[in-house]
């Protein structure tokens, strides 16, 4: 009895002093074995001694065995804790160690260019507004000169939600809502998405982004769309850039102006972006037409206006070269990272 006690003193005495020259987790993990491990672990052993003594001495070396095996525990343990703690202010202090580089998230080219081109309008004073992209087929087409059998429906192949609600398929929208709820003058920008059921390829993606524009007052002219945009141009794609106005038709503009602007690759000699031709076409635009003034209850003697859109993946490819739309939307960061 007396022996095992000893014993019990020599092992809590040999473990103290094998733990505090420990210096990694390796060494406590072998003081673990030689003292807890399931066969030769020194405290195991005596466990084991136990079924051969006597009934009381069994009660009173058990309760004390317990005991060591408990206290061993808890001192391996604490020992682990104070090395993973150095471990850590180690390496706080450490200033020397290469740190680990942060992965810096980047700005989507997409959102970039609308930024840019919002820049640009805002400076001319247009505001942004933002409207819902699920629509009804009134906001959509009939408040824009569209109605039902409008052969110009067939051109935006649409995603219904029922018979009644569709996915814009641009974002006219958004100003047919700003003219019903204030007065002119009025100059908004409406970015955002639309969809169209558009065949997947290069250049038609079923979900891309717009900028539409809409400028409202009294003795508004072709002249006031001609030098916005002519501005907007250069400021986009720099100071010698050369637009065309074409002649073209939408339902909602009269006259309609189709906008070409300098091939910003060749600048007008022609290459493989503008197919030789030397232009490429950038935007719609036209003076709103009387039709879609009367939808919202404005004196059409009085007042005349302004309107333009752009696509923005189009306009994004030709600033860098992009030559495939799908490339936008497959979130592939060795594409994106690049912008
Ligand atoms: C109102 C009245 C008129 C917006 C306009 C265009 C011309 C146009 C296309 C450019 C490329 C769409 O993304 S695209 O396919 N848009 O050509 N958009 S005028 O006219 C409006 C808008 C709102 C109330």
């Amino acid at each position: 009895m007396k022996a095992i006690q000893d014993e019990i003193k020599k092992i809590k005495k040999d473990l103290e002093e094998r733990l505090s020259k420990a210096s990694s987790e390796k060494e406590i993990d072998n003081v673990k074995i030689d003292f807890l491990g399931r066969k030769k672990g020194k405290i195991t052993l005596l466990l084991k001694y136990i079924p051969e003594l006597s009934p009381e001495e069994r009660t009173r070396m058990g309760s004390l065995l317990n005991e060591l095996k408990k206290e061993a525990e808890k001192l391996i343990e604490g020992k682990s804790e104070i090395l993973k703690k150095e471990k850590v202010a180690q390496r706080i202090v450490d200033v020397t160690f290469p740190g680990d580089k942060p992965l810096i998230g980047k700005i989507h080219p997409i959102t970039q260019t609308i930024q840019k081109i919002k820049d640009i309008f805002i400076g001319l004073g247009f505001e942004v507004v933002m409207g819902p992209e699920i629509e009804t087929e009134y906001y959509n087409f009939e408040a824009l000169n569209m109605p039902r059998f409008h052969p110009a429906r067939d051109e935006q192949d649409s995603f219904y939600i029922d018979s009644n609600c569709l996915l814009r398929t641009q974002t006219s929208p958004v100003q047919i809502r700003v003219m019903e709820k204030s007065h002119p003058p009025i100059r908004v920008i409406s970015p955002g998405l639309c969809y169209r059921r558009d065949a997947i390829d290069a250049s038609h993606f079923p979900v891309f982004h717009q900028v539409e524009g809409l400028a409202v007052d009294e003795k508004i002219t072709f002249a006031d769309l001609k030098g916005c945009l002519t501005y907007f141009v250069r400021e986009m794609f720099g100071k010698d850039t050369r637009l065309r106005f074409r002649p073209s038709y939408f339902p909602f503009t009269e006259p309609s102006a189709e906008v070409d602007i300098s091939c910003i690759i060749c600048k007008g000699s022609g290459c493989r972006v503008c197919s030789n031709k030397g232009w490429l076409e950038i935007l719609g635009s036209g003076m709103v037409d009387p039709e879609v003034f009367k939808k919202v209850g404005y004196d059409v003697e009085k007042y005349q206006g302004f309107a333009f859109g752009m696509g923005v993946e189009r306009i994004c490819m030709l600033e860098y070269g992009i030559d495939d739309i799908r490339l936008f939307f497959q979130n592939d960061v060795r594409f994106l990272r690049q912008f």
